[in-house]
């Protein structure tokens, strides 16, 4: 138990090395690679996306977090792969719509997905529709994540949404989206996705919601 304590304090606290230590420790004690990400890492993560919902943290303590995660994962997937462990929460396809270039919103919303267990395929910014449909192809994600902060690009999701309709993969995931205002749960709504969020720790927890 100490030693999940001591993985999940370091995580909150953003200490890359001690994370990495921690991690390293638990390993040492033979405890299991999946307890060290579901005790230690995840819950740790949970616990920042719960304080960042809110309001008792903001972007930077999240990010920060989320690089000690990261840098604790670096030591614990080689063991995560050879004990065959699958993402917990499946695999999310997610991009910046097409014409749109930002991106810190959207790397937030992946590193909180990525928190909560999920596998993401980050096809990055100016995403086109085509695009969004070959990696649904190639991943079979049961989620597709789109952002949009432009009142000009978030037209491009209902594109999206028609061209995985007229590509037959529209039952095969859920779609998420989200962005700053203009985009509402309205609009989400009215081009056909499951879900609006409106910021990572809504999407992360809606995502745990949309595959369970
Ligand atoms: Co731009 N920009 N920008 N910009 N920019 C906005 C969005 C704007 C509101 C500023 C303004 O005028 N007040 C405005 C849009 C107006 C509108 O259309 N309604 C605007 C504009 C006009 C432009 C340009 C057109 C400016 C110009 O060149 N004339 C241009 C467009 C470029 C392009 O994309 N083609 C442009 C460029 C840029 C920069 C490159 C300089 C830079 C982006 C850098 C980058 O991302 N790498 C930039 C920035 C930084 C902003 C502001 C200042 C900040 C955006 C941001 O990162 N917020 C923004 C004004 C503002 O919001 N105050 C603005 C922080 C981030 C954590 O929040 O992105 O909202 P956000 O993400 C949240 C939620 O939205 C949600 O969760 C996130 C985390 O909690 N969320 C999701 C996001 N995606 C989600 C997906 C989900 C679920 C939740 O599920 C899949």
């Amino acid at each position: 138990m100490a030693v999940f304590q001591e993985i999940g304090g370091a995580l909150k606290q953003g200490n890359v090395q001690g994370v990495q230590q921690a991690v390293k420790q638990a390993l040492e004690q033979n405890k299991k690679p999946k307890e060290i990400l579901d005790r230690g890492l995840l819950a740790a993560m949970e616990e920042i996306g719960v304080k960042f919902k809110n309001n008792e943290v903001f972007v930077p303590e999240v990010l920060i977090a989320a690089r000690a995660m990261n840098a604790g994962m670096e030591i614990l997937k080689p063991r995560l792969v050879e004990a065959g462990v699958k993402p917990r929460g499946g695999s999310i396809v997610l991009g910046t719509v097409k014409g749109d270039l930002h991106d810190i919103g959207k790397n937030l919303v992946r590193m909180m997905f990525e928190g909560a267990g999920f596998e993401v395929i980050d096809l990055g910014v100016d995403v086109a529709a085509d695009r969004f449909v070959a990696a649904i192809r190639d991943h079979n994600p049961q989620i597709l994540g789109m952002s949009a902060l432009l009142t000009t690009t978030m037209g491009e999701m209902k594109t999206v949404i028609d061209a995985v309709n007229s590509a037959g993969l529209r039952d095969q995931v859920k779609i998420m989206v989200g962005g700053a205002p203009p985009l509402t749960p309205k609009f989400a709504g009215d081009i056909g996705a499951d879900a609006y969020c409106k910021d990572a720790a809504e999407a992360a927890s809606t995502a745990k919601e949309l595959v369970s």
